[in-house]
């Protein structure tokens, strides 16, 4: 050790002090000479830094651990291709709600506006930063060596109060390497790591569940905020006594079991009859944690998924600007749905011991569920190959252990599966709902399995979404990682091609040539699979998938199965408003193919 390691310490190996602190066990990133000093510190850390191909990739692997294990997840970065390469799944986590500290390095403090190597300058000098404001919660340059203590702190706990989100700590590299007092994160060091949440007050409950009591059609409706505040539990208690059928936003999917018997599914395009027939009729919508946005909501369209006015809005979310934003609401409360939800059960037992029940409610939702599955048997079961989506999903249902964490992507791999596919375990579904970033599942799927090392993980993800990120595969076989990839391969942007046909009654740029049984200059995924060293399948027929995903979860290994599948649309009773856009005056359904 050298003198003036003795009496200090440089900013990077506090920093990565500060995060052994916050028990943070893994870090993910790419290098470039701005931040390999941070990677020093974190060599002699038990912090693992998980090394990726492209910065897109940590960063969706970031979101997708920090939705697993519920606190603000790190990523490492480089300056300005680096950052922006990284931008995506940083956007990403934003706009669902994910709690993600970003730490990027920057040119030195002594260069800023001289056009050192890689310095964006063009409107301000030194300013990668922000690039990052109009997703991150905040960001900050930091420009004196003193001040890291501080902003590291308000950066973890700005990413993880009210509604969680990531923000970003941008550091000039010399930053990274000053030398600081040993004591100089003592300040910090006793502060609480977690903030208490706001509830609601006794009043408000006693309101909340009068107006519950005397509704004849009360509705809940879900959303990722439930899963955010862990608040699966408190939510089942409620809605079992207040006697309420739960409708979902695609985030709220899986925030009671699919099969609870009081679960009518998730709105809005894909949704089914059921779920939007139920949401129009109800006198009452009780909403938690959602933000009623337009894929949920069928654009907002009457009389496809809510009618409201019409039906009342009582409206329970964490942060102010979601209520209201788009429904007239008759009770607004800023609260934590796990805080609130506890009192509104305590409140409810004490004015309603005995509760609410709604056989005929739980029947008729039992019938449609027994419809639902026998109008698809005939898909679900089918041996048509190329595999119809519907069979895929039901036979990788009937493959996994209940608690399997499923990522999405986007195409019929999270439309199809919001609306067909049962999650039976809170959180074990991570999707991208607000970005809809193509992309997002396979690298997701890496983060999951690092958080959750004993549960199977699977990346249910279209032909499109695997090409976007395929170097992934590098880290999984390197940290040898045994996630599936189930690529729902139809050789074609399908969602996409889908939309332009039913309203331009033609496929250009939206497939790619060949077929999805014989890709004439497709890519290979199981080849690609097997040369980064991972399993790699493709399928030959319909009956070769679940024994094909026993043996790869038997297996422990990565593995890619590439599986032949129809371009059909996923179905809807919803509706889009771009179909007025591309389509005025005309019937055109967005089913038709
Ligand atoms: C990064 C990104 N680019 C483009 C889109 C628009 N988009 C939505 S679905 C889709 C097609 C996805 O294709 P694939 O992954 O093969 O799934 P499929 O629709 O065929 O089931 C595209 C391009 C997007 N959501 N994200
Ligand atoms: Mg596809």
């Amino acid at each position: 050790m050298d003198g003036a390691k003795l009496e200090g310490k440089t900013v990077a190996e506090h920093i990565v002090d500060f995060l052994e602190r916050r028990e943070v066990k893994h870090v993910f990133g790419l290098c470039g000479h701005t931040n390999i000093a941070v990677l020093a510190a974190l060599a002699e850390s038990p912090i693992d830094f998980v090394t990726v191909r492209h910065e897109q990739i940590a960063s969706h692997a970031a979101d997708a651990y920090a939705r697993v294990t519920g606190t603000a997840s790190v990523v490492l970065s480089h300056l300005s291709p680096g950052l922006t390469n990284c931008a995506t799944g940083v956007a990403n986590a934003a706009l669902d709600c994910i709690p993600m500290v970003v730490i990027a390095g920057d040119i030195p403090t002594h260069y800023y506006g001289k056009h050192p190597h890689q310095e964006v300058n063009l409107h301000a000098d030194a300013a990668q930063w922000e690039i990052y404001r109009p997703f991150v919660k905040r960001a900050w340059r930091v420009d004196r060596a003193d001040l890291m203590a501080e902003i590291l702190e308000k950066a973890f706990h700005l990413a993880e109060s009210g509604q969680p989100g990531p923000v970003l700590v941008n550091v000039p590299m010399d930053i990274f390497s000053e030398v600081i007092p040993l004591d100089s994160f003592d300040r910090i060091r006793d502060n609480t790591r977690a903030l208490k949440k706001p509830s609601i007050d006794d009043e408000t409950a006693r309101e909340i569940i009068e107006a519950l009591a005397q509704a004849d059609n009360p509705v809940a409706y879900v959303g990722g905020g439930i899963l955010l505040a862990q608040a699966s539990e408190e939510l089942r208690e409620f809605v079992e006594h207040m006697g309420l059928p739960v409708a979902h936003s695609l985030m709220g999917k899986g925030a009671l079991r699919d099969d609870h018997p009081l679960v009518l599914g998730m709105t809005g395009f894909w949704g089914t009859e059921l779920v939007n027939q139920s949401c129009l009729n109800a006198d009452y919508i009780f909403a938690v944690g959602t933000r009623f946005k337009e894929a949920d909501c069928s654009s907002w369209y009457p009389g496809y998924t809510f009618n409201i006015p019409g039906s009342k809005v009582i409206h329970i979310d964490i942060e102010p600007q979601e209520i209201g934003r788009n429904y007239p609401t008759e009770i607004g409360v800023v609260a934590d749905a796990k805080a609130a939800l506890r009192v509104l059960n305590r409140v409810a037992r004490e004015m309603y011991p005995d509760g609410f029940k709604r056989p005929a409610l739980e029947q008729k939702i039992a019938d449609f569920r027994t419809d639902f599955k026998a109008r698809n048997v005939e898909m679900a079961t089918s041996s048509a190959f190329p595999m119809m989506p519907e069979r895929i999903l039901a036979d990788t249902r009937k493959a996994l252990p209940e608690d399997a964490i499923i990522t999405t992507d986007v195409g019929w791999n999270k439309n199809g599966v919001g609306q067909q596919f049962d999650i039976l375990t809170p959180g074990s579904i991570l999707t991208p709902g607000g970005f809809a970033t193509m992309g997002f599942g396979p690298p997701g799927a890496i983060g999951a399995k690092l958080a959750a090392p004993d549960r199977v993980v699977i990346s249910l993800v279209g032909d499109g979404g695997f090409g976007q990120n395929p170097s992934m595969l590098a880290t999984a076989v390197e940290l040898d990682l045994g996630i599936i990839w189930l690529v729902m391969n139809n050789n074609a942007f399908g969602t996409i091609a889908g939309l332009q046909k039913a309203h331009y009654g033609l496929t250009y740029g939206t497939t790619f040539p060949g077929s999805a049984a014989a890709p004439a200059n497709g890519p290979g995924y199981a080849d690609i699979a097997r040369a980064y060293g991972a399993e790699g399948h493709r399928l030959s027929a319909a009956d070769e998938l679940l024994p094909a995903l026993e043996a790869a979860i038997a297996s422990g290994k990565p593995t890619v199965l590439d599986v032949p599948m129809i371009n059909n649309p996923t179905p809807t009773t919803g509706h889009w408003n771009i179909l007025d856009i591309y389509s005025p005056d005309k019937d055109v359904s967005h089913v038709a193919t």
